[in-house]
């Protein structure tokens, strides 16, 4: 595996749209621009997309500016590869929150033009001394970054153990918006959710998400598209997916914001997280050399008119 630039450059470069960079904390990462000028840049740390933002647009994706870049340390904003659990690990509080993918170094696997003005990387994971002790199985992960007209993630597990094994995971984007107090967040209407802020407790969504206070809810059974709807940037966020049946919603709010130091006092107000997952009784169970796609699709586009 190489991290060297050169190398890197050498070998999967694509000349103007594809190229390989030092980015912040001097973490190699890749950057896409794409003919009309939509420009994307993924960090090869935990294969996490940073930014994406389509050509005349504000940007897409939120990344914190507390945001650390040091090796095993997760990147607060973009879109973090969350697996093979959710949250806290199910058994174990001493292991990391949200698995082990975010925090290792990932290897590029290869670089396409996928068609007219669409550029697609290709990074790869898999099991090593490290991980062993936090996922006792053999495993290989893919994350592939579609850049385009829309931004599609998908990350692609495969099972290398002889016994089937039970998986989270997430793709768990963090979104810029105007202003929080003027954002809604549709497609989860009359949704079951499981309320992290309130025990626990399932409840049942009546209406679009707004916003009011720390909010932290797992939508069940659910494989709808959801609508960020945001006059303030005169645009919806569409983030759809395959491969998950549940949805996180995320917004730390005041005191949460206060209590992580990679997270600006303020910043709770200029971001949203909607997450593509398999948390909760959405886990995946995977079959002895089986495999388990999770995607997850984001579109800016124009309100629809009279909501502009
Ligand atoms: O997806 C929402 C959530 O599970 C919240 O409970 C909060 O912990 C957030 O993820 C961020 O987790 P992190 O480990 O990245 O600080």
């Amino acid at each position: 595996m190489t991290t060297d630039l050169d190398q890197l450059n050498a070998q999967f470069a694509i000349p103007d749209r594809i190229t390989f960079k030092a980015g912040a904390g001097d973490l190699p990462l890749a950057e896409i621009i794409t003919d009309d000028g939509t420009r994307a840049t993924v960090s090869l740390h935990g294969a996490h997309v940073l930014t994406y933002q389509p050509a005349g647009q504000a940007p897409v994706l939120w990344l914190s500016e507390h945001s650390r870049f040091e090796a095993g340390q997760a990147i607060r904003g973009g879109i973090p590869v969350i697996w093979p659990w959710f949250g806290p690990h199910p058994t174990d509080p001493t292991l990391p929150a949200h698995g082990l993918a975010r925090t290792r170094l990932w290897q590029v696997l290869n670089t396409t033009v996928l068609f007219e003005d669409t550029f697609q990387l290709r990074l790869g994971l898999t099991n090593d001394t490290q991980t062993q002790v936090l996922w006792p199985h053999p495993f290989a992960l893919e994350v592939v970054v579609t850049v385009g007209q829309m931004l599609a993630v998908e990350l692609i597990a495969h099972n290398r153990a002889e016994v089937a094994v039970t998986c989270g995971a997430a793709l768990h984007s963090y979104f810029t918006l105007s202003d929080i107090a003027d954002v809604a967040v549709t497609g989860l209407e009359e949704t079951a959710y499981l309320d992290k802020v309130d025990g626990g407790r399932r409840k049942m969504q009546a209406g679009p998400i707004t916003f009011s206070q720390e909010t932290d809810r797992i939508y069940l059974d659910t494989i709808a598209d959801c609508l960020i709807v945001d006059p303030g940037l005169h645009r919806q966020i569409r983030v759809a997916k395959s491969g998950s049946h549940s949805t996180v919603v995320w917004n730390p709010w005041v005191e949460k914001s206060r209590r992580m130091a990679d997270f600006g006092d303020g910043e709770y107000r200029t971001m949203v997280c909607v997450e593509t997952t398999n948390a909760a009784d959405d886990v995946v169970t995977v079959p002895p050399g089986g495999t388990h796609q999770l995607t997850t699709l984001i579109l800016a586009e124009p309100l629809p008119a009279g909501e502009s």
